[in-house]
């Protein structure tokens, strides 16, 4: 049988602060339908893909971050959303703000949910390296506050069992760090899909290149692909947000870690490649057949420490 998806990665334009979720998700049912006539089985949509990227705001009271969180997904705003999805039979992964009340007490989460085909949330994840700050930083060129409005992930890096593969998810900056591939590629992971906003400017050094900020992203999801042997299919929120540009570049990244496409625009922008999940198997069971070649008994400090301890920090 085969096992070739034809992936969609829906890259949306900007969101400024005065767009509803109602136009965010008119323009992804557009992408949608494009998607369907070209044939795809699977769309990806960007991380927090119904609102501006709004932890750029230094937000003050509790009813303007409300504004940006969902409590129910799908919500009213979402359900056109995932009813036009399940009449296409289009699985898809869409990133958005979560609030949810658990005994009595409040969580905010940046999350991802996979919906299969027929519609159903086969799959949830919460994002677990949260970058930026949790206070307004005045050195700042502009806030990048998710440690303010979030708190990290509770659910790991689960790999779920759809659409004859095995699928992982994460979010933005989980893609700079190697343990997100490497516990989903411990569970044999060969799809991973993930939403991102990456600001085109570095807020700490605003003289660092766009270029370089797109070298970086290259550069994370094509390790984390070959690394692990599995396709990585990663997808932004682009164009300029209330005068703030975001840098696009969503791309598809095969086994090999080569790029099989990438957008072109800072527009919404529909990008397609048939990603053969067998493709994986190679690497799977040659250089990065883990159960031979790892030696976890090395591993130890990736686990039993955060930060950095140098030798001569007693000293
Ligand atoms: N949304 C998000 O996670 N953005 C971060 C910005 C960090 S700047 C290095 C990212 O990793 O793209």
């Amino acid at each position: 049988m085969s096992r070739i998806i034809r992936v969609g990665g829906a890259q949306l334009g900007a969101l400024n602060l005065a767009d509803t979720r109602d136009v965010a998700v008119e323009r992804m049912i557009a992408l949608l339908e494009q998607a369907a006539a070209e044939g795809c089985n699977l769309v990806v949509f960007p991380e927090l893909a119904l609102t501006t990227f709004f932890p750029r705001w230094n937000l003050e009271t509790p009813e303007e971050v409300d504004r940006y969180f969902e409590t129910d997904m799908p919500s009213p705003e979402t359900q056109p959303l995932f009813d036009r999805a399940k009449e296409l039979g289009i699985a898809f992964y869409l990133g958005y703000a979560e609030r949810e009340i658990e005994g009595g007490q409040e969580h905010r989460f940046n999350t991802s949910v996979l919906v299969n085909g027929d519609g159903n949330i086969v799959g949830k994840y919460r994002k677990v390296h949260l970058p930026g700050h949790a206070e307004f930083d005045p050195k700042r060129a502009f806030q990048h506050l998710e440690k303010k409005y979030f708190e990290p992930g509770n659910l790991g890096f689960p790999v779920w069992k759809t659409m004859g593969g095995l699928f992982g998810m994460c979010i933005c900056n989980d893609r700079r760090w190697p343990e997100t591939y490497r516990v989903m590629g411990l569970q044999g992971v060969e799809m991973v899909l993930l939403g991102f906003n990456t600001p085109a400017t570095n807020s700490q050094r605003p003289e660092e290149a766009d270029d370089l900020r797109g070298f970086h992203h290259d550069l994370s999801v094509q390790a984390g692909a070959y690394q692990n042997g599995t396709w990585v299919v990663a997808v932004a929120k682009a164009g300029v947000e209330d005068g703030h540009k975001l840098l696009g570049g969503s791309t598809i990244v095969s086994p090999a870690g080569q790029i099989v496409a990438k957008s072109q625009t800072l527009d919404d922008e529909l990008i397609v490649a048939d990603c053969d999940l067998d493709e994986c198997t190679f690497y799977k069971e040659t250089v990065f057949d883990f159960a031979r070649h790892r030696r976890i008994e090395h591993y130890g400090l990736i686990t039993q420490q955060t930060g950095v301890v140098r030798p001569d920090a007693a000293e």
